[in-house]
């Protein structure tokens, strides 16, 4: 889609959603937006929302761009954030086909890899034909799963995630490296590594994290 390309935006997933689904009554197609990379990251440090030195600037970006998008097509749109009860991202992800639970349980998208994070959705009414998603997981032919050695304490392992560990860990000197270049075990899939996202916005999520 070209309007979500110029807002620096790709669809990292598209489906059509059964009424048991959370999204709005109505909704004929859910179309999941990432952030392009690697344009994303000057594009928006030129935004007035990272210049104006206010909370949430990707949050408030987020809501700007795709709330513009969903105005011109006639569409609504869903945010990850904005406070609990949260919309179900991680399950729609896995409803597009083309994101996975990976063995540390964090997603790993087709092309994004662990660096998947959703800038929003828009729920359209029409039912949009929508390619058929082709990929299989690639965690299948990842012979060594670095994802599940990466972290330095084991905070992200096979038993899921240890947030409280991690938090820690990141607060220390001993944990420069994730606050700098972003999360060890996001950045150890080898798709992650591929994908063209920037340290520095991997240092800014973490800031944020922290
Ligand atoms: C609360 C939350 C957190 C909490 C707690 C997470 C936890 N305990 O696992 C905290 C603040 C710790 C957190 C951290 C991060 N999160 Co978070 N988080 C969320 C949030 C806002 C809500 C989750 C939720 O409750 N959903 C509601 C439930 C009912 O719906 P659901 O998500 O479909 O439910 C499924 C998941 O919960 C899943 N599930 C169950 N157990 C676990 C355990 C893990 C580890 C995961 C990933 C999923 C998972 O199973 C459910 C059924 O399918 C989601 C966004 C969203 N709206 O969903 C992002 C989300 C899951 N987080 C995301 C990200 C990017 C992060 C960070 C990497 C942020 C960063 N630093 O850049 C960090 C991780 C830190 C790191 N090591 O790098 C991404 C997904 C990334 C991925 N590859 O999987 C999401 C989808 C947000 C987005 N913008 O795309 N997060
Ligand atoms: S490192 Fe390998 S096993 Fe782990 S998420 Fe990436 S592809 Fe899957
Ligand atoms: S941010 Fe660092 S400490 Fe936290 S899970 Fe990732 S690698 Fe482990």
């Amino acid at each position: 889609m070209t309007s979500a390309n110029a807002a620096d935006l790709d669809i990292a997933g598209a489906f059509h959603p059964a009424p048991d689904q959370g999204c709005p009554a109505g909704t004929g197609t859910l179309l999941l937006l990432a952030p392009r990379e690697p344009q994303f990251w000057p594009a928006f440090t030129e935004s007035p929302e990272y210049r104006d030195g206010a909370p949430d600037p990707m949050d408030r970006w987020s809501a700007r761009v795709i709330g513009a998008l969903a105005h011109d097509l006639g569409a609504k749109a869903l945010f990850p954030f904005g406070g609990a009860p949260f919309h179900p991202f991680y399950s729609w992800a896995l409803a597009s086909g083309r994101a996975w639970a990976s063995p540390v349980r964090l997603l790993v998208h087709d092309t994004a890899g662990l660096f998947i994070s959703y800038r929003g959705a828009l729920a359209l009414p029409g039912r949009l034909k929508i390619p058929t998603p082709t990929a299989t997981t690639p965690c299948k032919t990842c012979v060594q799963k670095p994802c599940l050695t990466a972290c330095p304490i084991g905070a992200l392992g096979p038993d899921g995630y240890d947030v409280p560990s991690c938090r820690a860990h990141i607060a220390g000197n001993a944990g420069r490296e994730c606050i700098q270049g972003g999360c060890l075990t996001r950045r150890a899939c080898p798709i992650s590594a591929r994908h063209g996202r920037l340290p520095e916005q991997s240092a800014f999520h973490m800031r944020a994290f922290q």
